[in-house]
């Protein structure tokens, strides 16, 4: 029998993988995609995939997880909604000896109670957007206002710290509001407003968001208040959603920095390396993060991203 199991292939051992994906939600196009991407990746595997919905909401969340623990599967996967209030679960899974992977988000807890993180340098995306905001503006005063991701979560955390790094050496750019979007279209549009009402649409330069879609619903503010987002109100935002680079083709928005959707593919590869022979991957597989702005076939690529799970 021992001879006849080493002959099986690999692929056979993935097919009796069951993995759990703890996701938050479908707040943002980017979150859709990657879920749609999660769920192909694995069907390419042969692995079966639990998958639950947490409508944004770190209990449900939990009581997922809990769940999965129960149902004994081979592998927990959470994008972390917030980074905060996660050990406890983190340690029964740790007691029931289930691996735990987390995608695109970080948590606050010890990286033993997590077998690795697949995410962007969230940081990184943030100083990018700023110094590439710093170059366009050159040495014009420039007061931008900021619609920041999801509170408590860690890449609003991060965007926010890194577009101040990439703006702390122009004295004329000067963010004079800051406010969350929940990373959705229909709040990046409602707080845009608000901005656009107590600022006064004219004394705005630039608007960065943490995600491509509160700047689509930003963009949609700027444009009933008679403004041209791109021209009178500059966008900078990221994920390099398909809309995103329909936007920056059309002009109201100009430059968006690229996350992968797929953040499961690298995680399923880690879990079944770690599961066949104890490799252990590093703690954070990091994906790549590329900007995009008017210079860039963005027509072609909004064709392009069509295709990938968006
Ligand atoms: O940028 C946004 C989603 O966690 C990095 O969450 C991810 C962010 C992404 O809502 O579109």
């Amino acid at each position: 029998l021992a001879s006849a199991v080493a002959l099986m292939p690999a692929a056979v051992f993935a097919a009796d993988l069951t993995v759990g994906f703890s996701q938050i939600g479908s707040e943002s196009g980017w979150r859709a995609a990657e879920t749609s991407v999660a769920k192909l990746e694995a069907e390419k595997r042969g692995i079966t995939l639990k998958f639950a919905d947490a409508q944004q909401k770190q209990e449900n969340q939990i009581k997922a997880i809990r769940s999965f623990i129960a149902q004994g599967v081979d592998g927990i996967f959470i994008a972390p909604v917030v980074a905060t209030g996660w050990d406890e679960v983190l340690e029964e899974a740790k007691d029931a000896d289930i691996p735990v992977l987390l995608l695109d988000r970080k948590v606050d807890a010890s990286d033993d109670l997590y077998l690795t993180s697949v995410t962007s340098d969230t940081v990184y995306e943030g100083k990018v957007a700023g110094e590439w905001l710093a170059e366009a503006v050159g040495g014009a005063e420039c007061n931008i206002v900021e619609l920041q991701g999801t509170t408590g979560s860690s890449p609003a955390i991060d965007r926010k710290n890194g577009f101040e790094q990439g703006i702390a050496g122009s004295d004329n750019l000067k963010i004079v509001r800051s406010q969350t979007g929940d990373f959705t279209r229909s709040q990046g549009k409602v707080v845009m407003e608000s901005f656009l009402k107590a600022e006064g649409g004219e004394n705005i330069c630039a608007l960065y968001a943490h995600n491509d879609d509160m700047a689509v619903g930003a963009i949609q503010a700027i444009k009933e208040a008679g403004l041209k987002p791109g021209e009178d109100i500059l966008v900078v935002a990221i994920d390099a959603v398909p809309d995103a680079h329909l936007a920056i083709a059309n002009g109201e928005m100009n430059a968006t920095i690229e996350l992968t959707p797929n953040m499961a593919g690298p995680a399923y590869d880690a879990l079944e390396k770690y599961l066949a022979d104890g490799t252990m991957p590093p703690k954070w597989i990091q994906t790549e993060s590329r900007l995009f702005t008017a210079s860039d076939d963005n027509n072609a690529i909004y064709e392009e991203k069509k295709q990938l799970g968006y």
